[in-house]
Order: C-alpha cells, then sequence, then structure tokens
C-alpha cells in the first residue's frame, strides 16, 4: 500500500507561493499536491484561486446569487461568491500584502467586512462606517498587509441580516510564516442556520426563532461529507459561525481535545484545557487540535438537539406517550392515508421512507452501517482508519472483534447474574 503523500513543508507552501502557483478554486478537499500546495481541508467546500502580481496576493470575489443543495433533494437559491456558498476560503500566509477584488452582481449594494482582520479602518467593510457599498455592477479594490495568523471569517457588512441569512459568508485561514505547528489534517468548517420553508426557493432571511435547516459548510446531514483522517495524525478543527442567532456547542466523541485558537489569537499552551465540547459563539471562531489516536467513526455534531434536526422536526406537536387507539382509521375517514406520528418520538420517521413534499428531507435521517441515523443537520462523521490510500470517504468502520455493542448473549446474562425480569433497585446517592 502506497504511503499518503500530503505533507508539504512550509518552505515548499511559501515556495510555490512566491512563484505565483495558484490554487483550483473547486477542486475537491484532498490530498495537497506540488501543484496544489494548500494544506487545509474545507469539506463540502471550496477553497479561492490567486495570483501574484507584484508581490501582492490578488484575489477576485463576485457577489452574487447561486444555486445551492443543502442536502439531497433540498436546493435553494441563496447568495454567495464565485458561484458558491459560503464563498471559497481565502488562504493567506501572514506577511502576505492581499488584495481583493468585490465585484457585485446581486441587485442589492453589499460589502464585504473582513472578520477578526487587522486592518487599516477603510478597508474594514461596513457599509456607510468605512466605506459607501458596492453598488451592482460595481467592482471595489480592498488591500492591505496581513499581519496575524489564525482563523477568521469574511462576510457582507450592509444590510447584515438579509446578507448574511442569505449566504454571503466565507472563512480565512492565515499561516504563520515563521515556526508554524505542523499538523496532519488541518479542517475548515463554517457553521450557520436557515429558514428554508418546504417548497421555498429561497431561505427566509427574516427568520428570527424557527430555523430548521442547520449546516455545516453548507450542508446539513446526511448531505456532510465526512472527516477522513489516518490514525495517528494530529487534527486541527477551524470552526467558525456566522448563523442569525444560535451559538453552537460542537461535540466530538472519541477524544479529548484542545482549544488552541480564537479569532482573537492564539491561546498559550499553559492556557489551554481539554474538553470534548466546543461553545461557537455567533461571530467567532475556534480552533480545536488532537491526535487521532482512536480509529472508528466518530460523531462530530452540534449538541442542540434541535440543531440535528431538518426542516420537519420543528414545530411538531408532542405526541409522546399518547396512546392513539383508532384515532388513524377515524381520521383516515376525512384525510386519506393519515397517520398518527411521534408517539415513540421521531426516530421512526427516519426508518418509515415516507414521502416528503418536494425540496424537503425528513426531519432525521441518514443511512449508516448499522441502522439508520436518526441524526440530521449539523452532524458529520469523523473517519479514523489505521489504513489508507485516500483521504476519500473510506466507507463505515469495521469494528474489530468483540468491541461493538450488540445484544447480550444468554451466557453473558447467566455469568453475570442479569435477571431481565428483576433488574437491581436504584441506590440512594446522598449520606441520608
Ligand atoms: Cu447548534
Amino acid at each position: 500500500m502506497k504511503p499518503l503523500k500530503v505533507e508539504l513543508s512550509r518552505r515548499e507552501v511559501l515556495a510555490s507561493a512566491a512563484i505565483g502557483t495558484a490554487l483550483a478554486a473547486t477542486k475537491p478537499a484532498l490530498a495537497a499536491s506540488p501543484a496544489n500546495p494548500s494544506r487545509i481541508v474545507v469539506p463540502n467546500g471550496t477553497r479561492a484561486s490567486w495570483k501574484m502580481v507584484n508581490g501582492w496576493k490578488v484575489f477576485h470575489l463576485v457577489a452574487e446569487e447561486v444555486d445551492h443543495e443543502f442536502a439531497p433533494g433540498v436546493k435553494a437559491k441563496v447568495w454567495g461568491y464565485n458561484g458558491v456558498m459560503h464563498g471559497p476560503t481565502l488562504e493567506w500566509v501572514e506577511g502576505d500584502r492581499v488584495r481583493v477584488y468585490v465585484t457585485n452582481r446581486l441587485d442589492a449594494p453589499t460589502t464585504v467586512h473582513w472578520h477578526g482582520i487587522l486592518l487599516p479602518n477603510g478597508m474594514d467593510g461596513v457599509g456607510g462606517l468605512t466605506q459607501r457599498a458596492i453598488k451592482k455592477g460595481e467592482t471595489f479594490k480592498y488591500e492591505f498587509p496581513v499581519k496575524q495568523s489564525g482563523t477568521f471569517m469574511y462576510h457582507s457588512h450592509h444590510d447584515e441580516m438579509t446578507q448574511m441569512g442569505m449566504g454571503l459568508t466565507g472563512m480565512i485561514v492565515i499561516h504563520p510564516r515563521n515556526a508554524p505547528k505542523r499538523v496532519d489534517r488541518d479542517f475548515v468548517l463554517m457553521l450557520h442556520e436557515w429558514r428554508l420553508d418546504v417548497g421555498a426557493s429561497r431561505p427566509n432571511p427574516n427568520e428570527m426563532t424557527e430555523f430548521n435547516l442547520l449546516t455545516i459548510n453548507g450542508k446539513a446531514f446526511p448531505g456532510t461529507e465526512p472527516l477522513v483522517v489516518k490514525t495517528g495524525e494530529r487534527v486541527r478543527i477551524r470552526l467558525g459561525n456566522l448563523s442569525a442567532m444560535d451559538h453552537h456547542p460542537i461535540h466530538l466523541h472519541g477524544y479529548q481535545f484542545k482549544l488552541v485558537e480564537t479569532d482573537g489569537g492564539p491561546i498559550p499552551p499553559s492556557a489551554q484545557w481539554p474538553e470534548t465540547t466546543v461553545l461557537v459563539n455567533v461571530g467567532s471562531t475556534r480552533t480545536i487540535e488532537f491526535v487521532a489516536d482512536a480509529p472508528g467513526d466518530w460523531a462530530l455534531h452540534c449538541h442542540m438537539t434541535h440543531h440535528v434536526m431538518n426542516q420537519m422536526g420543528h414545530g411538531f406537536p408532542n405526541m409522546i406517550g399518547v396512546n392513539a387507539g383508532n384515532l388513524d382509521e377515524r381520521v383516515r375517514k376525512l384525510l386519506p392515508g393519515y397517520m398518527t406520528m411521534g408517539q415513540n418520538g421521531m426516530g421512526e420517521m427516519a426508518e418509515m421512507h415516507m414521502p416528503v413534499p418536494d425540496n424537503s428531507i425528513p426531519m432525521v435521517g441518514g443511512a449508516g452501517k448499522h441502522d439508520v441515523i436518526t441524526m440530521g443537520g449539523m452532524f458529520t462523521v469523523l473517519k479514523v482508519r489505521d489504513r489508507l490510500t485516500s483521504y476519500k470517504d473510506p466507507g463505515w468502520y469495521e469494528n474489530p472483534p468483540g468491541t461493538l455493542a450488540d445484544v447480550a448473549a444468554t451466557g453473558d446474562l447467566q455469568r453475570d447474574g442479569i435477571d431481565v425480569e428483576k433488574p437491581p433497585a436504584a441506590e440512594r446517592g446522598g449520606d441520608a
């Protein structure tokens, strides 16, 4: 089996940069190669192309309406940059001089704000305050030296509720020029939330509370690509949140990680503490790192349970414990095909393969190895494998013998004195 060839030293990256190697904007987020020195991985997403012109790293963003698929079968018109939503990830190196042209092809005026970037005031992109808005058809020029490193974001700062709610958002990664901390896999994930009514062709940016599509890099599970890692690799996950109203506690199974950086800068090692969940506030980035020493398929998801549901899981009457009796039969006289749902929760919905309206998906559910996965929305999978020939989705994890939860054998129950008819009573927890 061929070893993975994905590593490039910082020197090679800089050398490539110096000769003006442009990154492909829409290459799949896989291994780096000399033609593509980027080391970041943007699952489901893209990286911006650029060129060197007289010592300036030149980018061009075009704000426009784009067709976007949030999950299989759920499409909408949203606003993005360069044909994609979120916009392509901008990758800079500390010390670069960057120039970003922004062309507005929207009917509305817009601006671009460089979130967390230290720059001259007039380049900050706040409509009305630091510049006039970019009108339809105009191209503005932003330029500044890159004085810092880390994980940042860019977004419209004109009619923010509408424009960020429609998707005018993207991530920025800045590599340190000197002594970069080496990681093997460097993932970039942006969190966002949407209200897309069933049958609607555009999300509703006026929504304040009832978001029904929660996304990682613009995708709701089962539309999310897994994060593929080889056992033993050092992993960095950069999370940004430009949701309208919700912070997202992102939980990783199987690992303890450290919060190493925010958009305010790196956290000194002495101040880092271990976590299993990192709260990514609206308008902030959080970067975590860990060594992927445990192979498997590990869930990575928002721990707000309503954020791992898709469109139809919201605003549903509480039917838990309800005995519907012959209700279905009676209602079907009026509404053919009627079925009472939710008496045992929502998990069953994932299995019923009920027809759903056009341009919508069931509230939960994706195919898993063992059963249906009863989650949707802001959910993906970290796939850690001992052997990989590429970072393409390796399929489901093969659990080693004796390491998979399954039906208890009669012999096990007898050996351990378990009588399923007579479970032990809970003991008092207090002193009294
Ligand atoms: Cu959330």
